[in-house]
């Protein structure tokens, strides 16, 4: 066995490496801390090594690499993930640090990291202008920096009184870039949770709340 293990990694040291594959899960969980986030969001691969992000259940997400070594010259972008499975896969070549963040979910915090090979240094990195790329994508106008208080609809999903919050399956927030997204929201103590239920359309306000949190100021029937 000894002896197989050495010969084993003899024949690693002398030929070269094959391109390994890895996966990035696109998650949604209401329980987590953070409801949307990308597992792994650190990850370090080689050059020649793919990667493919797939979505773990049915809510939307969507990759978009904002900040690529200075080397890399095409936008590295999925299409909208809606279901559960879809998936986007990159082969990455150029060495350095990528960041990369879910569309919808940007002002929520998700976002990840990939290596490839060794670090990018101060100064070798690029940002990419994703908001305008999605513009041209979507041929509409851009939304305007979320910066106040954003009006939104949609139907609830869930309602848990006691704990002040409220899932709810929004319609799309254009101010925002959100798409239609089932989210679990967090209402202020002056809004009473207790007269909704399942089903009810709703009109309501998120207020900014934190970096990567807004919560409910008001709410109505409609
Ligand atoms: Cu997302």
């Amino acid at each position: 066995m000894k002896k197989l293990l050495l010969t084993t990694a003899l024949m690693l040291a002398t030929t070269p490496a094959l391109a390994a594959e890895f996966t990035i899960k696109e998650v949604t969980d209401y329980d987590a801390k953070k409801q949307n986030f990308f597992s792994p969001d650190k990850l370090t691969i080689q050059p020649g090594d793919t990667v493919t992000f797939e979505n773990a259940q049915d809510e939307p997400h969507e990759v978009m690499f904002i900040s690529v070594p200075k080397g890399v010259d095409e936008m590295i972008m999925s299409p909208m993930h809606e279901k559960k499975g879809d998936k986007f896969t990159y082969t990455f070549t150029v060495p350095g640090t990528y960041k990369f963040h879910c569309h919808p979910h940007e002002k929520l915090g998700m976002e990840g990291t990939l290596i490839v090979g060794t670090p990018s240094k101060a100064g070798e990195t690029k940002m990419m202008d994703h908001h305008k790329l999605a513009k041209k994508l979507e041929g509409g106008e851009a939304a305007p920096a979320a910066g106040g208080n954003v009006a939104a609809t949609g139907k609830v999903v869930n309602v848990d009184a006691e704990k002040h919050t409220i899932k709810i399956k929004h319609d799309p927030i254009k101010a925002l870039n959100w798409p239609v997204m089932t989210m679990l929201f967090t209402a202020e103590s002056g809004v009473d949770l207790s007269s909704y239920k399942e089903g009810d359309a709703v009109s309501f306000t998120l207020k900014p709340a934190g970096k990567d949190d807004y919560t409910i100021s008001s709410m109505k029937k409609n």
